[in-house]
Order: structure tokens, then C-alpha cells, then sequence
């Protein structure tokens, strides 16, 4: 089983020095808000570290991964953005062997996030928006609610990252429609 030291110094040569920076800022955060939220404080960390390892793999593996490996090729059809997140998961499965189901999960749903979301998801999905290295309209305000409540937080990061994609035109995937409504609908 991987330490988060060794999937630290596994992770790095995957990333730009920025995105490495990123990911610690997505781990410490990750590790807050499990803490805060009662989430297994471990497993939010490994899979903070993880999520962002197939950002920068190019894009016809990736492709082929989605298409022939998962059998979800949907993920291709909205954006090459969202990629990195199913293979992620794939990959650190099949490469690091990592089996634990909440850690992969919590990968695979860290861009569009996902109905219904576990514990961990939420962390890692709104470590991932909040990290102290994001600067963008309402990263604030996303903060300010992680500090009363995860549920409020993670909606509003949905709605805010819909209106970004409404705004510049891009397809929103339906796990992000989904991840929206279990909100909206029953108060998830
Ligand atoms: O990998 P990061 O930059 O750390 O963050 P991320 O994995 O959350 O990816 C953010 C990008 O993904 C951002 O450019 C918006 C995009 N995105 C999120 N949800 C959707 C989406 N793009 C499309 N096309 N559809 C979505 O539903
Ligand atoms: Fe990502
Ligand atoms: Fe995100
Ligand atoms: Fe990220």
C-alpha cells in the first residue's frame, strides 16, 4: 500500500510544477475538510494527492481508455477536460494498484462530480475548487461555506462551474446536470 510520501514523488513527474503545487493544495485542503466533516482523513489525502495524475497524458490513450477499457465513452464526447478524471481513477488502479473503491470513486467524480455523492467525493471534489491556489469569481464565497456546510458548498460550486460552462458555450456532462439535481431536488 502506497504512503502518501511515495504517492507524492509517484505523482510529481505527471504534473507541471504548478500542478504539482495545486495538488498539495488540494491534499491539505482535502484532509481540513475530512477532518471537519468526519470523512476518512487517509483516504481523502490519497485520493487528493491522485486526482489530477492523467491531467497532462495525452489524449488518445486517454480516448481509447474511456472508450475500450471503461466502456463509457461519453466521457469523451464533452470535453477533453473531463478525461483526466475517469482515467485517473483507471489508472491508479491499474498502475499503482490502488483497489480502495472510495479513493477510485472519489477520483473518477472530481471535475463533474456525481448524483448522490459520498462523504469522500464531496471532500476531494470541493478540496479540488477551494485549494488555497485557486483564484477565480466566487472561489471565496465557495470557501466561506465549506465552513458550515459541505452539502451548501458543494451546490454552490456546481451551479457556479455550470454558469461558467453556459457562458462560454461547452456541453455540461450529465453527471454534472445529475450532481446538480440531487441537490436541488431532495436537499441532498
Ligand atoms: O483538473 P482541475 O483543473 O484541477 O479541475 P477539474 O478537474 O475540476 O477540471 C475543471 C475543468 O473541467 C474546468 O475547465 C471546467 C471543466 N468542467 C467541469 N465540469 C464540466 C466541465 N467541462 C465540461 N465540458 N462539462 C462539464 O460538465
Ligand atoms: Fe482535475
Ligand atoms: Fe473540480
Ligand atoms: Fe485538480
Amino acid at each position: 500500500n502506497l504512503t502518501a510520501k511515495e504517492a507524492l514523488e509517484t505523482v510529481r513527474p505527471h504534473l507541471t510544477e504548478k500542478r504539482f503545487v495545486h495538488t498539495l493544495g488540494v491534499r491539505e485542503t482535502a484532509v481540513l475538510l475530512a477532518k471537519r466533516y468526519g470523512a476518512d482523513q487517509k483516504k481523502a489525502e490519497m485520493a487528493a494527492i491522485l486526482h489530477d495524475i492523467c491531467k497532462y497524458h495525452d489524449l488518445e490513450p486517454m480516448i481509447e481508455t474511456v472508450t475500450n477499457k471503461l466502456e463509457e465513452a461519453h466521457w469523451a464526447e464533452y470535453g477533453q477536460e473531463l478525461l483526466h478524471a475517469p482515467c485517473g481513477a483507471y489508472y491508479v488502479r491499474h498502475n499503482l494498484g490502488i483497489t480502495d473503491k472510495d479513493v477510485l470513486m472519489a477520483i473518477r467524480s472530481h471535475t463533474t462530480g456525481r448524483s448522490n455523492m459520498s462523504l469522500l467525493e464531496k471532500v476531494v471534489f470541493l478540496a479540488d475548487y477551494i485549494e488555497p491556489n485557486r483564484h477565480f469569481e466566487g472561489v471565496q464565497r465557495a470557501r466561506e461555506l465549506a465552513e458550515k456546510s459541505l452539502d451548501q458548498a458543494c451546490l454552490f460550486a456546481l451551479t457556479n462551474t455550470i454558469i461558467y460552462l453556459l457562458n462560454k458555450q461547452q456541453a455540461i456532462h450529465p453527471e454534472t446536470i445529475a450532481a446538480y439535481n440531487s441537490y436541488v431536488l431532495k436537499g441532498d
